[in-house]
């Protein structure tokens, strides 16, 4: 990243912060139990990337667990269940429900297309009718944010490729504590 520069500005949010979508880097020192969210891209070749994972330090409670396995599935299933030719409001709906499913929602996409630009169109979102081809690069992340107390968004940048949607981000999604 500091080679070939970032895609857009680095999320960092700590504690509360992390329920805030586009926190940005404060003095706020990070506390043992916080979640951590981070949101961060880099360009190579005059391409962007986007990517988005949870840290979690010391010991995390049930709800933080209970939580994150919820936004995990969603991403995987999504991710796992998009094929080339659906809409992108379908594709959003694969994960969406999944959280819905589960008695959340969140008032954001659950993705977008990823270029020279790191937010492109289509939106991957409820209203978007665009079909979803192969070559095209999209992020898939879903959210769940408990305002005031701590938010979860996992977030990988993937290729449709003969059909089915691809990861590029090879970063662990298991939960990862930090002693
Ligand atoms: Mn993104």
């Amino acid at each position: 990243m500091v080679r070939h520069g970032v895609s857009f500005d680095t999320i960092v949010g700590s504690g509360p912060n992390s329920s805030i979508i586009h926190s940005e880097p404060s003095d706020r020192v990070i506390e043992q139990g916080d979640v951590v969210q981070l949101d961060f891209g880099c360009i190579l070749d005059g391409f962007c990337s986007d990517c988005s994972r949870v840290l979690f330090m010391g010991n995390v409670d049930e709800e933080f667990k209970k939580i994150y396995d919820i936004v995990y599935e969603a991403h995987k299933f999504a991710i796992d269940n998009a094929k080339a030719g659906m809409k992108a409001s379908e594709i959003d709906a694969l994960a969406r429900n999944i959280v819905k499913l589960s008695g959340y929602d969140f008032n954001h996409a659950v993705g977008h297309a990823v270029g020279k630009e790191v937010h492109e169109k289509p939106v991957i979102s409820p209203k978007d009718e665009t079909i979803i081809e192969n070559g095209m690069v999209i992020t898939i992340e879903p959210a769940i944010y408990i305002e005031g107390k701590f938010g979860i968004r996992i977030e990988d940048t993937c290729l449709m490729k003969d059909g089915e949607l691809v990861s590029l981000n090879n970063t662990t999604k298991e939960i990862r504590i930090i002693e």
